[in-house]
This record gives structure tokens, C-alpha cells and sequence, in this order.
């Protein structure tokens, strides 16, 4: 029987893009349904009625949330091209540097685009600083995210 591939998602949203990026990593077929954020549809609250946020990615009927989630069950399910390191310590730094996507840079580029005036050249200085950060560290994780998010 043919899987089923669907994501849920929103085209500038960079958690989607992340699942994107893995799903074409991996070769795997799917099928892309975008979300209205200001009015969910019903699937979107139904599949992840936790944090009714996209991603959520729908295989064989399951529903998986959180970009790092469904990342990590791309790359257990379809083995090509391997997207973590196989290393333990390679793999903990990848996810190291994921969260810190997550947890400073995400949130840095955000208030970079929205606020205004001297508040956004110092959220543009913060943001800079940031990505630096992390693309000298050079993990392929990062290198992945930065091209998603920028
Ligand atoms: N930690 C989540 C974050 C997902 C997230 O923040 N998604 C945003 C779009 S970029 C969303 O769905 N926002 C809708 C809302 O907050 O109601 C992940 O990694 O999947």
C-alpha cells in the first residue's frame, strides 16, 4: 500500500521549512496542505490539540508535532541520506544547536523584522551576533537551519 505524506504547514513559517528541507533530503513524496494560522482548520486542531501549531506531519494516519520531533522521525523512518550525525556527541551538538535555533535565533529574527526604529537595529545587531554564532561552530544542523530561516 502507497504512504501517506502530509504536512501541515505555512510557507513562511521556518519549522515548516525545516520538515521540508528533511522530507526533500530524504526523497520522500508528500503532499502539503497550508494552514490559515488566523483561522486553523479543524485537522490542524484535531492532530495537534496540545499546541494547535504547525508542523504537524501525517503519516499513515499518524499525527507527529514539534519541527524537532518530526525531523528526528524523518530520519528514523526513511533511512537515505542520514540527517543527525551517527556519532552520540556529534548527534547531542546537533541538538544543541537545533534548540538554540529555537530558543535565541528564531526569536532574535523575529523582533528583528516586527519592531521598529532603534529597538530593531539593536534586535538586528542581536540576531547577527547570534547566527555568527552558530555558523562558526559549522554544524550541519545549523548550516541546514540558517539556510531555512534566512
Ligand atoms: N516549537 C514548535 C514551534 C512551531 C510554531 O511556533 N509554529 C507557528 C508558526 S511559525 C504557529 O503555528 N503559530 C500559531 C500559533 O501560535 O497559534 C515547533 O518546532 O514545531
Amino acid at each position: 500500500m502507497a504512504e501517506q505524506v502530509k504536512l501541515f504547514g505555512v510557507w513562511a513559517s521556518p519549522f515548516t521549512r525545516r520538515i521540508e528541507i528533511a522530507l526533500k533530503l530524504k526523497g520522500v513524496e508528500y503532499e502539503f496542505v497550508e494552514e490559515d494560522l488566523v483561522n486553523k482548520s479543524d485537522l490542524l486542531v484535531k492532530y495537534n490539540p496540545v499546541h494547535k501549531k504547525v508542523p504537524v506531519l501525517l503519516h499513515n494516519g499518524n499525527p507527529i508535532c514539534e519541527s524537532v520531533v518530526i525531523m528526528e522521525y524523518i530520519d528514523e523512518t526513511w533511512k537515505g541520506a542520514p540527517i543527525l550525525p551517527r556519532d552520540p556527541y556529534e548527534r547531542a551538538m546537533a541538538r544543541f544547536w537545533a534548540k538554540f535555533i529555537d530558543d535565541k535565533c528564531v526569536p532574535a529574527i523575529w523582533k528583528a523584522c516586527w519592531s521598529n526604529d532603534e529597538e530593531q537595529e539593536n534586535a538586528i545587531e542581536e540576531a547577527f551576533v547570534l547566527f555568527s554564532l552558530g555558523t562558526r561552530r559549522g554544524t550541519i544542523t545549523f548550516q541546514i537551519m540558517v539556510t531555512n530561516i534566512s
